[in-house]
């Protein structure tokens, strides 16, 4: 059994950060779970380019408001209560609205190492 606090895995490796948006990974491989479980911020007032080509992800708005942007394709509103599932490796851009940071929880499978960081094109490596 796991127990964790967020305020325990912020103090530690677990939490990342990048101009706009940080990361607490309370979950990762290591964890053996077959996926990982992440509490992002969206900095507000922000666009982040994201491109999980090697990830399937799964994201669920706990606060703030925002949008999601496919690319070729439609805006979706994001605010409280929202899912939405990246079901095809969608390349998109997450907009947290002025004034409203969004709080995420996120699952991805496969589940990420803790290691990868975003390359120029918004995509994490897949690393074994
Ligand atoms: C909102 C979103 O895509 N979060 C993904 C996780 C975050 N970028 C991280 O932990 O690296």
């Amino acid at each position: 059994m796991i127990v964790r606090t967020l305020e325990q895995c912020r103090d530690s490796e677990r939490r990342v950060a990048s101009d706009t948006w940080e990361s607490v990974r309370m979950i990762l491989k290591d964890d053996n779970m077959g996926f990982s479980f992440h509490i992002t911020t969206i900095y507000a007032d922000t666009t982040t380019h994201i491109h999980y080509k090697n990830h399937l992800e799964s994201v669920y708005c706990i606060q703030g408001e925002g949008d999601i942007e496919i690319v070729g394709g439609e805006t979706y509103p994001i605010k409280s209560g929202t899912l939405y599932v990246l079901d095809k490796h969608d390349e998109h851009f997450l907009k947290a609205n002025k004034g409203k940071e969004m709080i995420m929880a996120c699952v991805f499978n496969p589940p990420i190492t803790g290691k990868e960081t975003h390359d120029e094109n918004g995509v994490y490596p897949l690393i074994d």
